[in-house]
């Protein structure tokens, strides 16, 4: 078999291709739940590149739900989104047939996307705008989708951010230990339980139960924002499947997560994850621009309680993952998981320890934001 059959099942091109077969297919992007392949086809009218991604249907139980909030999310974007320069539009592409998702022989389940050319997405930042660009166009796509028409969105993952829930998964699978992991991660355990320790006390005055409930992305990280190919412009945010009811804060925390972390080499230096300010303020200045009058006095107070909230949430995933037999997130190497409960820790410990620099950051983004 070549690579690109394993890649991309035959009936799959043939499904949303039609009876072409693509010049090129390549895997796509860095996601850790799906798979997803750019498929390039000839057609009699030009060419034609599809995104192809197999439903993680362990994750996303319920394709059927998930395929109908996704249709009915980018049809509303398409339609309520002012028009700009830079705006593009992610579009479904349905099978040759006319249905969203195509199962291939092996059972697995596949939809398809029009890949938009000329776009590329970022792990981290190179430059400041860039982080204002991505948040401000999730604050944006939280304004556009707060219009919504009814009914709400189908809950596409359960509890998906309830931090309680998150932790009662932890312990459960410290408790288990089903490969006898948890003796060689005492350090992080350790580590982990300090820093939700520390949450836990800040956390207390955060009115969190009282949030609106809203339209949130709920995987707000940088790199599920396209730029344009000078990475300058922000135009189209993709991995919409957890957009759904929830607080608008997991976005902002995400997005702090994501885009504010300056990385440097672990062999080198133990303090490898460190925070940027700057690129905080940028990003909050652009998430409180984009969402507009969206956002209430009650988010606004609680928003500097997202950041360490979300990576402590982050960690804790990792953790249970590394600890079950990394069942859920795709690892490239052994270890993989708890190498990310340490990152997110370091991460997670300096946003606590920035937590009054970080909520005067957001006080006097607001002012600027309106400006
Ligand atoms: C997953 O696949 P990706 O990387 O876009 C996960 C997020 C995590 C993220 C961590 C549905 O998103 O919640 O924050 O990994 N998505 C799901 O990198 O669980
Ligand atoms: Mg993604």
């Amino acid at each position: 078999m070549n690579e690109s059959a394993t890649l991309l099942p035959d009936s799959v091109a043939r499904a949303f291709g039609g009876s072409r077969k693509p010049v090129e297919s390549r895997p796509l992007g860095n996601g850790l739940i799906h798979r997803t392949v750019l498929a390039r086809y000839e057609t009699a009218t030009g060419p034609l590149p599809l995104v192809h991604q197999r439903i993680n249907t362990d994750v996303f139980r319920e394709p059927a739900r998930l395929m109908e909030n996704l249709e009915r999310i980018t049809r509303h974007l398409r339609e309520a989104t002012p028009a700009t320069a830079h705006s593009r539009f992610l579009q479904l592409r349905p099978t040759i047939r006319g249905e969203l998702i195509h199962r291939d022989q092996a059972g697995d389940l596949w939809r398809s996307f029009v890949y938009l050319e000329e776009t590329r997405s970022l792990d981290s930042v190179s430059r400041i705008d860039q982080a204002r660009e991505a948040a401000h166009a999730f604050g944006r796509f939280a304004a556009i989708l707060a219009d919504l028409p009814a009914p709400p969105l189908h809950e596409t993952i359960p509890r998906f951010h309830d931090m309680r829930g998150r932790i009662e998964a932890l312990d459960s699978a410290i408790a288990s230990d089903p490969l006898r992991r948890v003796p060689a991660a005492t350090r992080e355990l350790a580590e982990l339980r300090k820093l939700l320790d520390r949450q836990e006390a800040v956390f207390g005055s955060a009115d969190w139960a009282n949030l609106p409930r809203r339209i949130a992305h709920h995987d707000c990280k940088l790199n599920n924002v396209l730029f344009d190919a000078s990475a300058t412009h922000a135009v189209c945010i993709v991995d919409l499947d957890t957009v759904m009811p929830g607080t608008l804060l997991s976005d902002f925390g995400e997005l702090v997560r994501s885009a504010a972390a300056t990385r440097t080499d672990p062999s080198r230096d133990p303090e490898h994850v460190k925070l940027d300010l700057d690129a905080y303020a940028a990003i909050a200045v652009g998430y409180m621009a984009g969402a507009g009058e969206l956002l209430s006095g009650l988010e606004k107070r609680a928003m500097h309680f997202a950041p360490p909230l979300l990576t402590l949430m982050n960690a804790v995933r990792f953790m249970t993952d590394h600890l079950r037999g990394d069942t859920y997130f795709r690892i490239d190497s052994p270890g993989q998981n708890l190498e990310r409960v340490h990152d997110q820790a370091l991460l997670a410990g300096r946003l606590l320890d920035q937590l009054d620099e970080a909520r005067e950051i957001i006080a006097s983004a607001e002012n600027e934001s309106v400006r």
